[in-house]
């Protein structure tokens, strides 16, 4: 908190007398919040006679003899002899302020009362704007073109096609080209997939990246990393999507370069601000922080029918935070964070763009995209600073609420999402409106992006006083409740790593499930569930669930002493749910559709690549087992365990060396022998013999992988394939 809140930080002066109660005052640091709380030292001197107010170029006092004030080049004033007030003129010039803009002819005490830096007598912006940063709006804000299908499946399923590709792009006007970007289709965000309820769209993920190193260093502390070393991975999850396992984008279900994956989207839940973006084991915050993130847009007739800002008056934000190296390029810590925050704002790919807008109303699917930066938005009108322009929240995570309800600030996590309708019809052409930012966390960046309203009406339909209604679910509908503490414990790699811990109650016992590999999670399909998440640590964890749409009960305390829920919490969708620093919060939700393996987990993307993440995996019920001997569909080795097998281990034969379960080419050449890609068949896969090469980890594209006969390597284990889970692991087949 010293580091992350220094407005906060204080000092204490000892009186000394311990005979009285109070001996000690706190006092603020020079850091506080408040400027006239900010310790000062006052010293009274009286100047000798014959001295005289001496003032310098740049408008500072000193009290010196008249001979010795115009020999260190100031100019004598000897009608004061006090520098207390200052009488010396104020020259103005450029000043650099706290976010980076630049002002000219302002005067020194006026520049650094703002938090700014001046620049110097005389200097102008003109000169200066470059030694102050990235001059905010400069760059319209751009809007990620809708991705087009590449074919239509004979059932008439439309087909998307996402190359995973380097690409080299402007982020700023002055910011040389970014060239270590990782994005879908070579845009940073991606393409925007549009899809309606109850269509189904199929998405073939392919993995163009280079063989090799990641474009990013890999921490190896990391779970995934740990096995694969930097080795470009990608698995791509829906975030709000309500889909299979097998298309959830499991983390350990990664593609590496030269390979591809066909997911299928069900498209059956409500439509919502979805977006996509990478998930892969350890190296999630890499590749989301190198671009891979996109908006998909779930729609239905229903909404269609509100009548709600469309075409040019609905826009998706994706705001995330950077850092940049001089040459333009990303820059990311080599070693796991806490929580990184990059001292730069992007809206769809440019730091602090501008918009247009006319006078009228826009729908803005905001989402905070950040790898951890939380978002304090506001409104400001820079002629009438003191306004407050209302956000009109139409919509959360997954989908619309019950109907409009006007925020003043918007307090935005990582990964939700918030609906709104602006309204800018009530101001005059030329009205700039900024969207700040008063979130300090260091380094602070006041600046999101800045509307500029000109003189054409737009969109001026009233929006509907009733949306899609919420229905709030029973807590008695519950059958079960699960605990959940978020901790961060000792690691003897990193240093330190967050766990997300099951309890055996509230505020309980730790049952020693801990990891992503403990799977003590089992809900079954077609029950309703309570999962509570206690936080006793010192930082917020967005916590993010997989398959379910939430709903927020309650926040408290430790001690179970209620807090309020946020207006965005209460009788909502969500996806992601905020469990601030020594508080509670429980969820409730209905597990349908979709057995098997999914993800929950903090979306401070730090915290998910450092083992804060675990895996629940939803079983069918137990009236669809038949226990006739064969592993059938809707049973699974939970709710069939007669019929379904746990297996574990390498399967000679399966096309997969699996050298993480101890296959090589001696037991096993069939399906380890001579399977690198673009290579003769002269190399031998696998680990703990001669002369063998690893899996996909290699810098010369020798990799054991050939998709094109269907061969795979896997490095890391399989310890527990459970058959029925969603997900063909490694020893599981057709047969099996
Ligand atoms: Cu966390």
């Amino acid at each position: 908190n010293w580091l992350n809140t220094p407005a906060a930080n204080n000092g204490w002066a000892i009186v000394g007398d311990e005979a009285r109660n109070k001996t000690a005052r706190q006092f603020a640091s020079r850091e506080s919040g408040t400027t006239t709380n900010r310790p000062t030292l006052v010293v009274n001197f009286t100047p000798p006679a014959g001295t005289f107010a001496c003032c310098s170029v740049e408008g500072s006092c000193s009290v010196a003899t008249t001979a010795s004030c115009v020999a260190g080049g100031g100019t004598p004033d000897t009608g004061q002899t006090s520098c207390s007030p200052n009488p010396c003129p104020q020259p103005a010039g450029a000043c650099c302020n706290a976010d980076e803009s630049c002002s000219d002819a302002v005067t020194i005490s006026a520049c650094t009362a703002g938090g700014g830096t001046y620049q110097g007598v005389a200097s102008t912006c003109a000169v200066s704007q470059p030694d102050c940063g990235l001059e905010p709006f400069v760059d319209a804000l751009p809007l990620p073109p809708v991705l087009a299908p590449t074919g239509t499946r004979p059932d008439g399923v439309p087909q998307y096609q996402i190359t995973v590709q380097p690409a080299t792009q402007q982020l700023h006007r002055d910011l040389p080209p970014t060239s270590n970007l990782w994005t879908y289709n070579g845009a940073y965000p991606s393409f925007t997939i549009e899809a309606r309820v109850g269509e189904p769209v199929e998405v073939k993920y392919i993995n163009a990246l280079p063989p090799g190193g990641h474009v990013l260093t890999v921490d190896r502390c990391a779970h995934g990393p740990d096995y694969y070393a930097d080795a470009p991975r990608v698995s791509t999850h829906l975030h709000g999507g309500h889909v299979p396992a097998r298309y959830d984008g499991q983390p350990e279900a990664t593609i590496l370069p030269g390979e591809m994956d066909i997911f299928e989207y069900p498209n059956n839940q409500l439509p919502a601000t979805l977006w996509y973006h990478d998930h892969a084991l350890g190296i999630t915050r890499l590749n989301v922080y190198a671009g891979m993130a996109g908006f998909y847009l779930l729609r239905d007739a229903f909404e269609d029918a509100l009548g709600l800002p469309s075409g040019p008056y609905e826009i998706a934000m994706a705001i995330q935070d950077r850092q940049f190296n001089p040459d333009g390029s990303l820059f990311y810590p080599a070693a796991l964070q806490n929580r990184f925050t990059g001292d730069k704002v992007l809206v769809n790919g440019k730091v602090w763009p501008y918009l247009n807008v006319a006078r009228g109303k826009y729908r803005f699917r905001m989402l905070n995209g950040s790898q951890g930066r939380e978002y304090t938005l506001r409104l400001e009108n820079t002629a009438n600073p003191g306004q407050v322009i209302p956000f009109t929240l139409i919509g959360t995570d997954n989908g619309l609420i019950s109907s409009p309800t006007n925020l003043s600030v918007v307090q935005m996590a990582p990964a939700e999402r918030f609906d709104v309708i602006v309204d800018f019809s009530a101001f005059s052409a030329g009205t700039e409106i900024i969207l700040r930012n008063d979130d300090t966390t260091a380094p602070a960046v006041p600046n999101v992006m800045k509307f500029v309203v000109q003189s054409a009406t737009g969109f001026t339909d009233p929006i509907p006083v009733s949306l899609r209604p919420v229905t709030p679910i029973p807590e008695a509908e519950a059958v079960q409740s699960r605990w959940f503490r978020l901790e961060q414990v000792s690691d003897a790699c990193a240093g330190n790593q967050w766990l997300v811990r099951t309890l055996d109650g509230p505020l309980g016992n730790l049952t020693g499930d801990e990891k992503w590999d403990d799977l003590s999670e089992l809900p079954r399909l077609g029950t309703t569930e309570i999962w509570e998440f206690e936080n006793p640590s010192s930082m917020m964890h967005p916590m993010h669930i997989h398959l379910v749409s939430f709903q927020v009960l309650s926040r408290t305390e430790m001690d179970g002493t209620a807090l309020p829920l946020e207006v965005h919490e209460i009788n909502t969708w969500k996806d992601t749910v905020r469990v601030g620093p020594g508080t509670r919060v429980r969820v409730i939700a209905r597990f349908e559709d979709y057995p098997g393996r999914f993800p929950y987990h903090c979306h401070l993307l730090d915290h998910e690549d450092h083992e804060m993440m675990r895996q629940f995996q939803a079983v069918n019920p137990p009236s669809l087992c038949d226990n006739n001997g064969v592993c059938e569909y809707r049973e699974d080795s939970i709710n069939c365990a007669a019929d379904c097998a746990e297996v574990s281990g390498a399967r000679c034969g399966d096309g997969l060396c699996e050298v993480g379960d101890g296959e090589n080419y001696l037991n096993c050449a069939t399906d380890c022998n001579g399977q690198q890609l673009s290579q003769p068949d002269d190399f031998a896969c696998g680990s703990g013999v001669p002369n063998a090469i690893g899996c996909g980890v290699d810098e010369n594209d020798d990799r054991c992988i050939d998709a094109t006969t269907n061969r795979f390597c896997r490095l890391m284990p399989r310890l527990r394939a459970s058959c029925g889970d969603g997900l063909c692991e490694g020893a599981e087949t057709a047969g099996s």
